[in-house]
């Protein structure tokens, strides 16, 4: 099973209510309001964590749902805020809104935190409404929704050196034997099916390595594991390329796996590449690699990963290709833009119905939410609130009228002049 981008939907909790009511004594006249405010909701958080390889763990838990606020109480007690949800996730997790359309952030830090459903604020409970003017207030606010949306999580390896070639020529074999990685090895092609990372050593140097799923022709197409596998290798900065020595023809299938990268993003061909010839133990090879010593321009070494022959060698060319190598720039679309909570959207949208307006927008629902509509006093309160956001004055610019039909949301008002 190979996961590397998955979609989830995540559940900030919602706040908890705030609460009306009134402090009765037996010898006190008028009781003051007394209502605590709610606590806030918990955030689904992701974190990152060096230790985990694979996005595997999303796919059991496709709904992530963080907790909700306490509801505040009488005595002025408060509830408490919820604990956050936190999901670890491996370095190099990118999250994106579910179209793609917007990037949410991404993981490249052991520990790294990254709020992806914020949770909602706790509505205030009515003591905290009291004034001079109004001592009593016969409202509370409930508590805000969490956010709560479908995200695309994408993973894409980080390692400096990939290992790439066709099925079967030996790079698990050569991982497993200069890393601690330990994929499965087998002769059957396609056996690797997601990417391994490796820490190699080199004297007191190191890099990270990574085995990646065999290449076939027309790979960048949809072919074997395709696309899946070659969004792996964008941003490692050196290729190991392997090729078999017992295939039929090693050079052909140099060409055609740098045609596959080629074709995939053309970028990639101006990365580094060693190639390494493989299985140099096995019987009948000296006219490949004497057409390989002919016609490949870049440095070629030759190894038995089987046999640990010459890979020390191999590993010192590595590094040092690797601190010649650039930097790999990421190159996320333009129109991925960095998703801020407080975002620039209007207040609020007026839109034309047969009998009036419509009005919706983000920070208007918020307000809406907040509000607790069985209670008289808290329905003023928004229109009050409405008032100040501008809502009515936009209302009479759009050429609203008295007893047009003014809907928000789940509710209808009429425009009152
Ligand atoms: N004789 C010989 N056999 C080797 C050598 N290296 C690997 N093999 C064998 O080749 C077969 C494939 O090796 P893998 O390391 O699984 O190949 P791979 O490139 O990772 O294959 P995929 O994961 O399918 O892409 C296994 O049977 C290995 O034992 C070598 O240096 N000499
Ligand atoms: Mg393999």
């Amino acid at each position: 099973m190979f996961v590397d981008e998955i979609t989830v939907e995540v559940y900030g909790g919602r706040g908890g209510n705030g609460i009306a009511v009134y402090r009765r004594e037996k010898y006190v006249e008028y009781g003051g309001p007394w209502g605590g405010s709610g606590g806030h909701g918990g955030s689904v958080i992701f974190v990152g964590d060096e230790g985990k390889t694979t996005l595997i763990d999303l796919r059991f838990q496709r709904h992530i749902k963080a907790k909700m606020g306490i509801n505040g109480r009488t005595k002025g007690q408060h509830g408490a805020n919820a604990e956050h949800t936190y999901i670890r996730v491996p370095l190099g997790t990118i999250i994106y809104t579910e179209d793609k359309s917007l990037k949410i952030g991404e993981i490249t830090e052991h520990n790294q935190e990254l709020v992806v459903a914020r949770g909602g604020k706790g509505g205030r409970g009515n003591m905290a409404f009291a004034t001079h003017k109004n001592p009593a207030p016969d409202y509370a606010e409930n508590g805000d929704p969490g956010v709560h949306r479908k995200i695309l999580v994408e993973l894409k390896v980080l390692a400096d050196v990939g290992l790439i070639g066709y099925p079967s020529v030996g790079k698990s074999t050569l991982i497993s034997v200069v890393s601690n990685a330990r994929p499965k090895i087998a002769e059957y092609p396609f056996t690797t099916l997601h990417p391994n990372l490796g820490m190699v050593q080199v004297g007191d140097e190191s890099f990270v390595l990574a085995d990646l799923p065999g290449l076939i022709e027309n790979a960048h197409l949809g072919l074997g594991l395709g696309i899946q596998f070659l969004k792996h290798i964008e941003r490692c900065r050196v290729f190991l390329h392997v090729l078999d020595l017992t295939r039929e023809d090693p050079y052909e299938d140099y060409i055609k796996i740098n045609h596959e990268l080629e074709m995939y993003n053309e970028e990639l061909l101006l990365r580094p590449q060693i190639v390494v010839a493989n299985k140099i133990d096995m019987p009948g090879n000296e006219d490949k690699l004497k057409v390989l010593q002919d016609k490949i321009t870049v440095p070629l070494i030759v190894i038995s990963a089987h046999q640990m022959t010459d890979i020390d060698k191999l590993l010192k060319k590595t590094l040092e290709e690797l601190k010649k190598a650039p930097k790999v720039i990421d190159h996320t679309p333009e129109y991925v833009k960095n998703y801020t909570f407080e975002g620039d959207e209007p207040a609020f949208i007026i839109t034309r119905t047969d009998d009036g307006f419509e009005l919706t927008g983000e920070k208007l629902r918020l307000v809406f939410e907040r509000t607790d509509f069985t209670k008289d006093e808290a329905v003023k309160r928004f229109a009050r609130q409405l008032r100040s956001m501008g809502v009515d004055e936009a209302l009479r610019k759009e050429g609203a009228k008295h007893h047009d039909t003014i809907r928000i949301f789940d509710y209808e008002f009429e425009f009152i002049e």
